[in-house]
């Protein structure tokens, strides 16, 4: 694989299962990624360093997934001027609900694009890096909106064989 351009960040490996749908959609538009652990509680120097030496190694945007108290999409945000998506993780006690406003309230001056909570966000948050990417890379848009285009197919057959179904 070539050098990453996207670095998946996550909180912990309990966060892996849900980023995969992040992975496979890089892996499906042909975007080199790394995916990371590193929390911003449990090992906070190691993920300041990993977000720091980010760009120079040739990243050009992070994704950010954590769950409970999410600090890490914020932290790792601090830490470099590259773009950062958070993605907040469900499960828990409140079912996310905390992780998404950690993520999404970042005080005016760090901003964390933030996706929705779980599955659909980390998908989201592939899409939307593969968005960024497409400004620059017209291979890249191409792919995105033949992307787009078939999901609205999708959507047509599903409603066509919903039609067949009911005249049965
Ligand atoms: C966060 O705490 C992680 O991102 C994870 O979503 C959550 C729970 O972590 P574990 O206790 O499963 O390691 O830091």
């Amino acid at each position: 694989m070539s050098n990453p351009v996207v670095l998946i960040v996550m909180g912990s490996d309990s966060d892996v299962p849900t980023m995969e749908e992040t992975a496979k959609v890089l892996t499906e538009f042909g975007v080199p990624f790394e995916m990371r652990i590193s929390s911003a509680h449990r090992s906070p120097e190691r993920t300041g360093k990993l977000a720091h030496e980010a760009a120079g190694r040739g990243i050009q945007l992070i994704i950010a997934a954590a769950g409970m108290a999410a600090h890490l999409a914020g932290v790792v945000a601090a830490e470099t001027t590259l773009p950062v998506i958070g993605v907040p993780m469900g499960g828990g006690p409140l079912s996310g609900m905390d992780a998404l406003y950690a993520t999404v309230q970042m005080p005016g001056g760090i901003p964390v694009a933030t996706m929705a909570i779980g599955k659909a966000g980390a998908k989201n948050a592939a899409l939307f890096a593969v968005q960024i990417l497409s400004l620059t890379d017209s291979s890249l848009r191409e792919k995105f909106a033949a992307y787009r285009a078939q999901m609205a197919v999708e959507v047509e057959q599903k409603d066509q064989a919903l039609q067949a179904s009911r005249r049965l």
